[in-house]
């Protein structure tokens, strides 16, 4: 049923991804009555400031989804798999980060500018891509539409934010450490991030890529709807906090020049096109952060191939990639139902 505010569970909300949440939902003004936060018993007690309130959060149980509308989980897999099917028992609308349900066939994976049209589809829970894969569909879903995309290949360079708060704390330590002659201290990752590039994020795969990787295809596929998109992937850690920039290079059936592609995303919502180059415009992580828009540049075509074009695509990765598209998910729900 329509409703004039809802009551909105934060799951994780202590979290690098949970704490954007809060503060996207006060941004955009999202028709929050009870802002339920919750976390682990870690974080039992602690304050989050919402409109200019304190609200505590408490401890994630079974029993806390009582007279939520909408939940909007990120901590983790493991709690996701625990406890989203009891908010949905308890009448709960799910939105979950996590990759736990992202596959299944049941649930709608929803980037609203791609495919806002699977939300109607959900049995109660609807789960947000990961964030690699959300920024590179919001600027190729339209020249998919005008070209049809054949082949991607694309290397990020992804932000740690992306593995939470104990990953920011180890690259600002490790930072402080080298500069004061330090012994470095390496917990979050398998080798010292800062200074660095690690071509791991999350665990190997038998097929020698890893899991990251497998997502950026497998959910690429699911989003754009087309199975037929052969997607191959490289993800690639670096010493930077928040945004995720990805190289990325696209084979089409059909010529589609730079000057199109170009006219194409600026008009695309969600997407700025940023490219200059003879005056070194060109997106980048450090403009990007705290930032909504996806952002493109160095536009070219693959001079390798007929149809081929190569571009250069930011976005914050805890907004765009993960709080942010959440929260949009959730107010197109509004919008259609409940
Ligand atoms: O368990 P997993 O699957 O490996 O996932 C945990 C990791 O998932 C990150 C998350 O980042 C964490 O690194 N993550 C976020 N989004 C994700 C996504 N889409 C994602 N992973 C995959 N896909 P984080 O640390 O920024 O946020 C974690 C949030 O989840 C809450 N949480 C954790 N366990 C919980 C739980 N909530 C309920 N029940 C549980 N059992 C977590 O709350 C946070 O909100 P918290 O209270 O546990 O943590 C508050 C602060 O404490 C620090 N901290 C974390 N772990 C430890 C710790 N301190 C001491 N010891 C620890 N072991 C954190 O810095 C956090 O700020
Ligand atoms: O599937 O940067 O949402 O470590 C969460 C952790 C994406 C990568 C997901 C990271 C992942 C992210």
């Amino acid at each position: 049923m329509k409703k004039d505010k809802y009551t909105v569970a934060v799951v994780g909300a202590t979290g690098a991804v949970g704490n954007e949440m809060v503060s996207i939902l006060e941004e955009r003004n999202f028709p929050v009555g009870d802002l339920r936060l919750l976390a682990s018993e870690r974080s039992e007690g602690k304050q989050i400031e919402f409109k200019g309130k304190k609200v505590k959060v408490h401890k994630l149980t079974k029993d806390s989804f009582k007279g939520v509308d909408i939940a909007l989980f990120s901590a983790g897999a493991s709690r996701s798999l625990e406890f989203a099917p009891e908010a949905v028992k308890s009448g709960a609308v799910v939105i979950d980060n996590s990759s736990a349900f992202r596959m299944e066939p049941d649930v709608p994976l929803v980037v609203p500018e791609v495919n806002s049209h699977a939300i109607k589809k959900h049995k109660g829970i609807i789960a947000n891509p990961n964030c690699s894969t959300i920024q590179m569909v919001v600027a190729l879903k339209p020249i998919h539409d005008a070209a049809q995309i054949k082949r991607i290949v694309v290397s990020t360079y992804q932000a740690v934010s992306g593995t939470g708060k104990k990953a920011i704390s180890e690259l600002e330590q490790q930072t402080r450490d080298l500069f004061s002659l330090k012994e470095v201290t390496v917990s979050v990752y398998p080798h010292q991030i800062a200074f660095n590039c690690i071509p791991q994020i999350d665990v190997f795969l038998d097929n020698g890529y890893t899991k990251e990787e497998m997502k950026m295809v497998n959910e690429t596929r699911k989003i754009i709807g087309d199975d037929s998109i052969r997607v191959t992937a490289t993800t690639v850690r670096v010493p930077v906090f928040a945004a995720h920039s990805e190289s990325v290079n696209i084979e089409t059936h059909k010529k589609i020049t730079r000057d199109k592609v170009r006219e194409l995303l600026s008009k695309s919502p969600g997407v700025e096109v940023v490219d200059n180059p003879n005056n070194s415009i060109y997106p980048l992580a450090i403009n990007s952060a705290g930032r909504d828009e996806v952002f493109v540049g160095r536009i070219r075509e693959d001079e390798s191939i007929d149809n081929g074009i190569n571009m250069w695509i930011v976005s914050d990765n805890l907004r765009k990639g993960a709080a942010l598209n959440a929260v949009q998910i959730a107010e197109m729900l509004i919008k259609s139902e409940i």
